[in-house]
């Protein structure tokens, strides 16, 4: 069966879980983030996917880092900065991956991760452990209330063990069996990004452009997505959202002058803000 379309006018769809921020709430009525990952020379990573769940309107954002070392500046003084080490997951929807690196310890977090009661998105280097260890996998795959995993081509090829070409050859076949074998929602990104879930439903997303082809625009995704996971969305609607929202603010920017040449993907972030504050 072939797979729906994300169109424009589709922002009805998310209308029921837009409401006007209610006068009588706090930080805690907006829910909890922690982005793990920033290994050694990937701090940048889950500082983009941590400014934008700030920006995106989650109340609490943590950045875990694998190293037992914390960047001295960091420069969002927002953000807590804490060693993963020690943390107790349970507290906020974990968004972990990007820049984590491939390290024992980072595995370690990524199996504490999976074995939490917490809403799991798992991006970039979490999907490359997930391709190194079948064990991880089958454990993800038990998750009671399942998780959402953002590949990109390469990261889907590792995960189902064949080429990015085959992957590409049938995006959406691929997103779907990904999506089945982990009990995932999965967003398989690219121009014309998939989203499948476990029972074979899939949708096509219609925004986005090239200028999204640069450094550090899938981490925004992931913090994005998690945002809207720690504000009470279903995984499934957190993930189109997240898709849209990011494909519409590179669309504006683009038509602003800023793209499609050398947007970069911190710019997207004050975007993606004034996207979601216009639906
Ligand atoms: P190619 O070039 O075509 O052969 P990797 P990564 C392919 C962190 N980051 N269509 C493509 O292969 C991440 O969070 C840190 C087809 C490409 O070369 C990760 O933890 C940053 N192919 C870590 O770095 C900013 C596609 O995949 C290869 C494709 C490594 O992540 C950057 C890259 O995959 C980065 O986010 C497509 N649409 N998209 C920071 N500032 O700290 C991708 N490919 O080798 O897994 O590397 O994605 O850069
Ligand atoms: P990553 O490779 O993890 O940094 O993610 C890149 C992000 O940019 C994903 O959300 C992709 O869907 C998006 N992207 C990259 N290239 C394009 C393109 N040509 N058209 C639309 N979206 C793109
Ligand atoms: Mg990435």
């Amino acid at each position: 069966f072939a797979p729906a379309r994300l169109h424009l006018n589709d922002v009805k769809f998310f209308s029921r879980r837009l409401r006007a921020r209610r006068h009588n709430t706090h930080k805690g009525s907006y829910g909890n983030v922690a982005v793990i990952g920033g290994a050694q020379g990937m701090t940048g990573a889950p500082l983009l996917a941590s400014r934008t769940a700030l920006n995106s309107g989650a109340g609490r954002v943590y950045t875990l880092f694998v190293e037992d070392a914390l960047p001295c500046d960091f420069g969002q003084p927002e953000l807590m900065c804490r060693v993963a080490a020690g943390f107790d997951l349970e507290q906020a929807t974990l968004v972990i991956g990007p820049g984590l690196g491939a390290s024992p310890h980072a595995s370690d977090v990524l199996a504490s991760a999976i074995a939490s009661g917490s809403a799991l998105l798992a991006d970039a280097d979490a999907l490359n452990l997930l391709a190194a260890y079948p064990r991880l996998q089958a454990a993800l795959a038990q998750r009671p209330g399942g998780s959402v995993l953002t590949p990109h081509p390469l990261e889907a090829a590792r995960l189902l063990d064949c080429s990015i070409a085959e992957v590409q050859a049938d995006r959406v076949g691929a997103a779907r069996k990904l999506a089945a074998k982990l009990n995932a929602c999965v967003v398989l990104k690219g121009s014309g990004t998939v989203i499948a879930a476990p029972n074979g439903d899939a949708v096509i997303n219609t925004t986005g452009n090239p200028a999204l082809a640069t450094a550090g625009t899938g981490d925004v995704l992931s913090g994005l997505c998690g945002s809207l996971m720690a504000q009470g969305w279903p995984m499934w609607e957190a993930a189109l959202a997240g898709v849209w929202l990011h494909g519409m603010a590179a669309d504006v920017l683009v038509t602003e002058g800023a793209g499609p040449i050398g947007l970069t993907a911190g710019e997207l972030i004050p975007a993606i803000r004034v996207a979601l504050n216009r639906m």
